[in-house]
């Protein structure tokens, strides 16, 4: 049996990457890629998932012949980043597993940032632990009030102890920060079509070559050039797992009480909540939440985006109910 860890799934065929040593995986290349192949069915403790295996699982195989193998057990996962499934409501679709950290890259504008976007990703994020850097792209294109826009982004999560770091990736602003966070990490890299991830890992790792979309198409019908997650070797030390854009994040396979305790300021201040971690914090008494909200201590603009989480999740429980799915 051989142990290894998978760089790419396309469906039916999983690329791995031979390593006993899951910690200090090698830089590798092309040459070293085995191909393989699941028998059997794999669940994520009982939850349904579209993709049994993902990009950073640590694997058990067995050649059949030389570089083709079978799958045979997946090593308990570290964690994972999951989300729901874009075409099955009540399936996961997972992302990545075994992450050290998230990299969550943004434009405030081209494409525009949408609203909300930050709070659904850290609902991926934050129920696993995994600690996710904001990069906010393109800050060459920022003029006038969009520095204001920059800086109360910047204020809100920093206070909630999520790093945030403007870059540009065409100019190479930031660049060099950006590679000393990725130094010797496994990253996932995530955000919106059109964010510059693509660009941004070009101009980490020159040799990547990875293709980028030409304004006009981003622009445009947000065509997708990265399908499939992807890991990377950095030559500078550690991985990065490349990951499809992302249009938008639906969570009807989350509790309200789970969204709730996963906005991290809401949770602390739920302690003094009335109803404590019970609160959905919305009518309900004495509401430590909403009070903090009041006077300026939590974000309205995170409290709203929380009510808009929770209004949709319960909109599809009741479509559901009356529609006896
Ligand atoms: N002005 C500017 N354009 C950028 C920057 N980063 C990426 N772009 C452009 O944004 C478009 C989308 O980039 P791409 O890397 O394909 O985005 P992805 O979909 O997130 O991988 C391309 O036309 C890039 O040239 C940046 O920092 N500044
Ligand atoms: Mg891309
Ligand atoms: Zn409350």
């Amino acid at each position: 049996m051989n142990t290894g860890i998978v760089i790419k799934s396309t469906g039916s065929w999983y690329k791995i990457i031979p390593s006993t040593d899951k910690k200090n995986l090698p830089h590798w290349s092309e040459e070293d890629v085995v191909q393989a192949r699941i028998k059997g069915k794999f669940r994520l403790a009982g939850l349904p998932i579209t993709n049994p295996i993902a990009v950073g699982d640590v694997v058990d195989y067995e050649l059949e012949q030389e570089e083709k193998g079978i799958i045979k057990t997946i090593h308990p996962r570290k964690n994972y980043v999951a989300r729901q499934s874009p075409r099955k409501k009540h399936e996961l679709h997972l992302l990545a597993s075994n992450v050290d950290q998230a990299i969550l890259v943004v434009s405030l504008k081209y494409p525009d940032l949408k609203l909300g976007f930050i709070d659904r990703f850290l609902l991926m994020t934050e129920p696993q632990d995994i600690p996710t850097i904001i990069v906010v792209n393109k800050i060459d294109l920022l003029e006038g009030d969009d520095f204001d826009l920059l800086g109360g982004l910047a204020m809100i999560y920093e206070k909630l102890g999520y790093q945030v770091l403007a870059v540009s990736a065409t100019e190479g602003d930031g660049i060099n920060q950006l590679k000393d966070l990725l130094k010797g990490k496994q990253s996932l890299i995530s955000g919106q079509s059109g964010v510059g991830k693509s660009t941004l890992l070009n101009a980490l790792e020159p040799n990547l070559s990875l293709k980028v979309a030409p304004i006009s198409e981003y622009m445009g019908k947000g065509q997708h050039t990265t399908t499939f997650a992807e890991m990377h070797s950095l030559s500078f030390g550690g991985q990065i797992i490349d990951t499809p854009g992302i249009k938008t994040l639906s969570f009807n396979n989350l509790e309200p009480q789970v969204v709730a305790h996963n906005f991290r300021e809401f949770f602390a201040a739920s302690a003094n909540c009335k109803f404590g971690g019970n609160c959905l914090h919305r009518n309900e008494p004495k509401c430590a939440v909403k009070q903090a909200v009041e006077n300026g201590e939590i974000s309205d603009i995170r409290y709203a985006n929380y009510l808009q989480i929770l209004e949709e999740i319960e909109a599809q429980n009741h479509w559901e109910r009356h529609t006896k799915m």
